[in-house]
């Protein structure tokens, strides 16, 4: 797992270099936001349950998912569904904290379409599920620390697509 200072850090050393201005103004833009990251973390922990089932109702619940044949169908499968969205808003969050998605390449999307292809879990359902939550996590912390959660939130999406 990288963060916003090793992936800066480990590029200039790859080159032998000091860093230069653009890898100066990254670090600088990620300490300038370093609070409102920690205040969305603590927000988004207190809440995480909710944010899951205020997500679930507004993209999934009465859709084809849910009724039989659905694959959210059975209390077994929903309960997989509403694991694998509190996966996806707690490793979001550390990728916010992190600045940096390394995190969720190593640790969520790794393998991960092929598990959900093979186990017929639709992926496009997932997109929207995934969607709302960015929605009501920004409707919580404030667009601004919003703003910066939809980046991981996004790039799960399209590491699933
Ligand atoms: C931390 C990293 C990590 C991730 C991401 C993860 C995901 C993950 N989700 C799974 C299943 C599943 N995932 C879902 C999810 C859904 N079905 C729907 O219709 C909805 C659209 C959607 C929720 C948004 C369901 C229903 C299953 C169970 C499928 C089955 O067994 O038939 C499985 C198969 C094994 C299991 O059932 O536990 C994995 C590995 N596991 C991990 O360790």
């Amino acid at each position: 797992m990288q963060d916003a200072i090793t992936s800066v850090i480990n590029s200039a050393d790859v080159q032998g270099k000091y860093l230069d201005g653009g890898a100066m103004d990254k670090l600088k833009s990620y300490f300038e936001t370093g609070e409102l990251r920690v205040r969305a973390a603590s927000v988004i922990s207190a809440n995480a349950a909710s944010i899951v089932k205020e997500a679930v109702a507004k993209s999934l619940l009465y859709s084809d998912v849910t009724r039989p044949g659905g694959n959210m169908y059975t209390t077994r499968r929903y309960a997989a569904c509403i694991r694998d969205l509190d996966y996806y808003l707690r490793y979001s969050t550390y990728a916010m904290l992190a600045g940096d998605p390394s995190i969720l390449d190593e640790r969520v999307l790794n393998g991960l379409k092929e598990t959900y292809n093979s186990l017929g879990v639709p992926v496009a359902s997932t997109v929207q599920a995934i969607q709302a939550m960015k929605e009501v996590t920004a409707s919580l912390t404030g667009d601004a620390a919003g703003k910066e959660m939809g980046v991981y939130f996004d790039y799960i999406c399209s590491g699933l697509s």
